[in-house]
């Protein structure tokens, strides 16, 4: 496949940590968020294992905060998320789909409350600030919004509580899943949280004081050394075969939560006020008609760049292929699919064109592992 350099400019932005990973070896770029988010450091393979045994530091600084403070933060934040937050807590974080009046996904961020009147909403890739202040605006809700400058470093890995330790004392091992505090490093005091987008355990740390998160950054390398420690970037073998969903890839503004495996984030049953609720009730009692699922096909390649058709026996169009890797552990391809009712069952099997050739596949429940 030929590869094509990215232009860079002020519309397409960097982040404090972009000079270092280019120095770093970072050989690959997405935008997200209208930002750098570095998608590959070398073999995607090699850092799949590295992330699996060692401890990597990521620059999402493109996972961008939207900050809502004010007498009506809550009563905005909760507008925005089928998720009942009326029990939420200070210190803590919370997987939240965002829907509109219809039911359809905007985003599925992890929101955290920072105080009782002031939430960090910490996106996906669209754009939540314009659909945050148009609600407010709409609502003469009594709020600020804004983009706080904040660059999260992430993190990940099983030795990345050994190296946070180290710098950090143990207190920071006692910090449970989900969970933020602040630690002080340089002068400065950062917001940590026990999170991040892999299922190798870690840590993102919201950098809110770049001089201070800059000299964290090299802290972190120079620590780390005694635990391999290497630049890295959410993986994209490690992300589908733990089935953490990426927003305009897997799931979209056409698909409801229900539809996305998203139903434990569903809350109908309290009274809280929600856009979206009466939607979302119609769909829980009528079925969905489409299902996020897993999929394993005999290929040893693929590149997703749009959906790709999953055929039946028929020649009809079962569902559509919307990620999907080689994957090293299973030695196939995998990937996440939205199947079409009644051919989302696990062992379904349907063809697949890749390439110009075709592949058999089956379809599987998500996470892989
Ligand atoms: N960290 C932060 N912001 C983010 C992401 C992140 N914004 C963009 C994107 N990632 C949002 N999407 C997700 C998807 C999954 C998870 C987090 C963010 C996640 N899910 C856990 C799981 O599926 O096991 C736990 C969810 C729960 O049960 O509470 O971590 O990564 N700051």
């Amino acid at each position: 496949m030929k590869k094509y350099f990215i232009s860079k400019s002020r519309r397409l932005r960097s982040t404090p940590y972009t000079s270092r990973i280019e120095k770093q070896g970072v050989s690959a770029y997405t935008v997200y968020n209208h930002m750098l988010l570095p998608a590959a450091f070398g073999s995607l393979e090699d850092s799949y294992h590295h992330l699996k045994q060692h401890v990597q530091i990521w620059d999402v600084a493109a996972e961008r905060q939207v900050e809502i403070s004010g007498k009506d933060s809550a009563k905005l934040v909760q507008l925005m998320t089928c998720r009942d937050l009326s029990k939420s807590k200070i210190g803590r974080c919370y997987y939240c789909p965002i829907v509109d009046d219809n039911g359809g996904l905007i985003n599925d961020p992890v929101i955290l409350k920072l105080d009782e009147e002031r939430w960090w909403i910490s996106i996906a890739d669209s754009d939540v600030i314009l659909f945050a202040k148009g609600l407010a605006i709409g609502n003469k809700f009594d709020v600020k919004i804004f983009e706080p400058n904040v660059d999260i470093l992430a993190v990940q890995g099983p030795k990345s509580f050994k190296l946070m330790e180290k710098i950090f004392g143990v207190k920071i091992t006692q910090m449970k899943f989900f969970g933020f505090d602040y630690f002080e490093f340089d002068g400065a005091k950062h917001l940590i949280a026990r999170s991040g987008w892999s299922k190798q355990g870690g840590y993102e740390i919201y950098v809110e004081h770049t001089k201070s998160g800059l000299a964290l950054y090299d802290k972190l390398f120079e620590v780390g050394k005694e635990f391999n420690v290497k630049a890295g970037c959410p993986n994209l073998i490690e992300r589908i075969e733990s089935a953490l969903l990426s927003y305009a890839n897997d799931i979209d503004n056409n698909d409801n939560p229900f539809e996305c495996g998203l139903d434990k984030y569903v809350n109908l049953d309290s009274n809280v006020n929600f856009l979206g609720k009466e939607k979302l009730k119609e769909v829980k009692k009528n079925g969905i008609t489409k299902k996020l699922m897993g999929v394993m096909i005999d290929a040893k390649e693929i590149n997703v760049s749009k959906s790709i058709y999953l055929i039946n026996e028929k020649n009809s169009k079962i569902g559509e292929l919307r990620s999907g890797v080689y994957s090293p552990h299973f030695k196939k391809v995998i990937g996440i699919a939205m199947l079409n009712k009644p051919y989302w069952e696990v062992s379904q099997t349907f063809k697949i064109s890749i390439n110009d050739s075709v592949f058999e596949g089956k379809v599987c429940d998500l996470p892989f592992i």
